[in-house]
């Protein structure tokens, strides 16, 4: 069994019935080697998780960028979904990041729940889009969030939520394994290789997807300021990471392993096709309309 943050979720779980171990699955990595749990579904008890953030007094940030085109393309039905399904029960502020602050949908929230639209500049290329997330989430993480939440998540929005994703997924340092490399050798994954980028690394623990990281407030400031420094640093150097911030995200997580870990039930792809080891679709990657979206 898994120790660390795990021993808050062990008294969670195991205070539910320690004799029959209800709470496990068989045949999926439920535990890292540093003792992180891996969450899937089956291994904890959703109420006793809730109650327990509501007691602490738990409150959750979601920061999500719709620049340009994303905005007509993903930002309505990520939001409807997320009001379903994201931290339900929790008081949850929404930071959404856009170009066009006048074109977000008006959204009907659930009590507790807020949004917040804060205009940024449109990147000219794509990739300093997705890169300078990580700058504009730790600026907002330092003037505003810090003051309201207890945590923060940040989502790529061309996502939908399908199930539960919920107070199970909070910890001090949370990532999530990618649905196409979680079952394939190391030797595969798609790390930074050029030894003159920050984000080069020979091996790692897992493949990390940016679409899905979060944590503590306090954390999550620390790798997006992290990130944020060595894609500058490549920047400077004329290099550029293969995969932007999301080899920066790995290579930040090998050096500082996350408390938690979500399994791919939590960001699934559907062209992946049937896999008996995903019980529940949480997250589901929304389709990807490349020629439209990502030509000039
Ligand atoms: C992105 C690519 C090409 C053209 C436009 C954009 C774009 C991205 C955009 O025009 N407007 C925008 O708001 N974005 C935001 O950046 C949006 O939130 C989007 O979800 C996010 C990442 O871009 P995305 O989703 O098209 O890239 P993926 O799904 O291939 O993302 C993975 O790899 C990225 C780095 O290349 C990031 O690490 C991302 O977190 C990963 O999931
Ligand atoms: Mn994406």
């Amino acid at each position: 069994k898994c120790s660390l943050e795990s021993a808050k979720m062990l008294v969670l779980d195991n205070s539910v019935d320690t004799s029959l171990n209800l709470w496990s699955r068989s045949n999926v990595q439920t535990c890292t080697s540093w003792k992180a749990p891996i969450i899937w579904e089956g291994m904890f008890d959703p109420d006793l998780y809730d109650q327990v953030h509501k007691t602490e007094g738990s409150s959750v940030a979601l920061t999500v960028f719709a620049v340009g085109r994303y905005l007509d393309a993903y930002l309505g039905t990520f939001l409807n979904s997320s009001e379903r399904h994201f931290m339900f029960g929790l008081p949850v502020t929404y930071y959404i990041f856009t170009d066009v602050p006048e074109k977000v949908p008006d959204i009907k929230l659930a009590p507790q729940r807020s949004i917040k639209v804060i205009k940024v500049e449109r990147k000219s290329r794509w990739q300093d889009i997705s890169m300078m997330r990580m700058k504009t989430i730790s600026d907002v993480i330092e003037s505003d969030i810090r003051h309201r939440c207890t945590h923060v998540f940040c989502f790529d929005v061309d996502q939908v939520f399908t199930g539960r994703f919920g107070s199970e997924a909070l910890g001090d340092s949370v990532a999530l394994l990618h649905a196409h490399y979680y079952r394939i050798p190391k030797v595969l994954f798609t790390y930074d290789r050029n030894p003159k980028s920050k984000a080069y690394m020979q091996t790692g623990d897992f493949y990390y997807h940016a679409a899905i990281f979060g944590g503590s407030w306090k954390s999550v400031q620390a790798l997006t300021e992290a990130c944020y420094r060595g894609i500058m640093e490549d920047k400077h150097n004329n290099v550029e990471a293969l995969w932007h911030d999301e080899s920066h995200l790995n290579k930040y997580m090998w050096l500082h392993k996350p408390s938690r870990v979500l399994s791919p039930e939590y960001c699934w792809d559907t062209s992946i096709g049937h896999r008996s080891d995903i019980k529940v679709a949480r997250v589901l990657w929304a389709p990807k309309y490349y020629n439209a979206l990502r030509t000039p």
